[in-house]
């Protein structure tokens, strides 16, 4: 390798760091740099990843590798099968800074937990000065955050995305008012889907000799991993992301906010960006398109609505589930206030059930690796959330299975947004739905082995008497909620035996689900 001079900056970059923008190279000189990249065993197997999220994930970093060393930089790159790869960030930094003799390790903060309490341990462990930068991708830094929550017992997006709306401009006019005159336009962002919809199909990226040596890797040695890796479609450099985005601009955004809610089977994508992987990866800068987004829309290219909604997922959610997440930690990881017990039902790796919402959302998961918001949040989710599933287990499925699921995302998505398990800090009410609510939104139940107008017994939906069983199981904490309180003058006016049926229904229903055995989500 070139060596840059003596006494270097070290410059780690982890996998979802992959931007030259990075606080940790910014301002760096290319002779007193040398940049440490690795692929671990650690971060590979505390928890079974997705074949293509491990294959996303490797070959972005390689190619990044790539392109950092045709613009000049020294980057010590260590794959898995290094047969001297130390296997965790740690051993893998410390072998560096022998090698490199570096007068500093210059690294910018973990996105995760984890990875950060590792991190913190470095100034002690190694033998080095260690800086730990901020990660500026985003945009509302953690004091900030935390300065915004303050003591408010209940943190909601909507407050917190106005905030972030002023900080930014985005769709704010010179006195500070939101463009068209409301900060929100989700009410027009619900539309179900009408017969026959679908969607542009998005550009896919046919693997290249890198990504192929990867998908090879990972058959290999991660082989038994749920998923398939007969497709891989994901963008793996920041040119591909950048035209994935055109894509989604010239073609999907318009439809964007209507459609964002709906769901059809076999039309994987709709109208969504698919862009969460790039983003998180640091493929894409998420302010960037939000400013792309606002433009389309000052060009009349996009509804306001559209716009709004897609700007909102941005700087609103993704920002402030970042924010949350950090708020809450550790203690999030265990919550568990709704005191689900449940194990998780073994469909949800294999596929295998009558529910045709569940089993489609559950295949493109598998050969995907993704699903869309409303799948994850009313499919999956909710039939998680009512059926009583143990949080800790719907953690790991979600972060297993998604090529865009890194803990700081997904943990406050699942943990708090679908189970409800923090007690309400996040979500106002549980996102809980019967049968009705996905067939309105989606062509599901017409070839469902259940019918959704069916309440009770044989062939009714069974998110019919789940959503009673988990509403009178829990009333205690919420009929005082006055967002869902009132649901319980409907339950009290219907007489005893129609209640009964309800409650014995569900428990017929969930007395057939069958555990996953251990073993699909954790290494152990
Ligand atoms: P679009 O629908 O096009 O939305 C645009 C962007 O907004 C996304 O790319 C994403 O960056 C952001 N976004 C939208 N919703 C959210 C949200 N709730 N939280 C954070 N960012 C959001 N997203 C992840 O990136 N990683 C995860 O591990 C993850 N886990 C989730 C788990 C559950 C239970 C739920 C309900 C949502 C989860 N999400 C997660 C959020 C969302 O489902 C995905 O970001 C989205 O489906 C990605 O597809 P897209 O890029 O087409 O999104
Ligand atoms: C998810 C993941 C995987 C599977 N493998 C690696 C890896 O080998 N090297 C790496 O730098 N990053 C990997 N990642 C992403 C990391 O888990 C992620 O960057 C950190 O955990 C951020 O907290
Ligand atoms: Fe899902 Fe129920 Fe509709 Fe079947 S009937 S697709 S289980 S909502």
């Amino acid at each position: 390798m070139p060596g840059p001079s003596d006494n270097p900056v070290l410059v780690p970059i982890l996998g979802d760091q992959l931007t030259r923008d990075l606080a940790s190279i910014r301002g760096r000189t290319k002779d007193d740099t040398v940049i440490l990249m690795m692929e671990v065993w650690d971060e590979a197997t505390y928890v079974r990843h997705h074949k293509q999220k491990i294959a996303l994930i490797f070959s972005a970093m390689r190619h990044f590798a790539e392109e950092l060393r045709d613009a000049g930089w020294t980057v010590d790159y260590i794959t898995l099968d290094d047969e001297d790869n130390a296997g965790s960030f740690t051993g893998e930094v410390a072998r560096a800074i022998e090698q490199h003799s570096p007068r500093l390790v210059s690294v910018v903060e973990a996105g995760e937990w984890r990875v950060r309490e590792a991190m913190d341990q470095w100034a002690d462990k190694l033998a080095c000065e260690i800086e730990i930068l901020r990660d500026d991708r985003f945009i509302c830094s953690q004091a900030e955050f935390d300065e915004w929550a303050g003591d408010r017992k209940e943190l909601r997006m909507e407050f917190f995305y106005r905030e972030m709306r002023r900080k930014t401009g985005l769709l704010v006019d010179n006195d500070g008012k939101p463009e068209g005159g409301e900060w929100n336009y989700d009410s027009e962002n619900r539309k179900p889907p009408k017969e026959g919809l679908s969607a542009p199909e998005r550009p896919k990226f046919d693997p290249d000799d890198i990504t192929q040596e990867v998908i090879d890797l990972v058959e290999d040695r991660f082989g038994d991993h749920f998923g398939s890796l007969e497709t891989f479609p994901w963008p793996v450099t920041r040119a591909e992301a950048e035209e994935a985005a055109d894509a989604f601009f010239a073609e999907r955004i318009e439809c964007f906010g209507p459609y964002q809610d709906a769901m059809v089977a076999g039309e994987d994508d709709l109208f969504h960006s698919m862009l969460s992987t790039s983003i998180n990866l640091g493929l894409l800068d998420p302010l960037e398109l939000c400013r792309r987004a606002e433009k389309a829309y000052q060009d009349g290219k996009a509804p306001l609505n559209s716009v709004e909604g897609f700007i909102r997922q941005i700087i609103g959610w993704r920002e402030y589930v970042r924010g949350f997440y950090w708020h809450q930690m550790p203690h999030l990881q265990k919550a568990n206030a709704l005191n689900a017990q449940r194990g998780l039902p073994d469909f949800y790796w294999t596929g295998e059930t009558d529910m045709a919402c569940l089993a489609d959302c559950i295949r493109t998961t598998r050969d995907n690796a993704h699903a869309h918001h409303i799948q994850r949040l009313m499919v999956l989710g909710n039939f998680a959330l009512l059926a009583g599933i143990d949080p800790r287990e719907v953690q790991d499925w979600y972060l297993v299975v998604y090529a865009d699921a890194y803990e700081w995302v997904e943990l406050p998505n699942v943990a708090a947004m679908i189970l409800y398990a923090d007690g309400g800090k996040l979500a106002s009410k549980p996102y809980a739905a019967s049968g009705n609510y996905i067939n309105k939104m989606s062509n599901y139940c017409a070839d469902c082995t259940y019918s959704p107008n069916k309440k009770t017994g044989e062939g009714a939906c069974p998110f019919n008497p789940l959503y009673w069983h988990f509403m009178d199981r829990h009333r205690e904490r919420l009929e005082k909620n006055p967002r869902i309180g009132r649901i319980y003058s409907t339950w009290d006016r219907m007489d005893d035996d129609r209640r009964q049926a309800y409650l014995d229904s569900a428990d017929t229903f969930l007395d057939s689900l069958t555990p996953a055995p251990s073993g699909w989500a954790s290494a152990d």
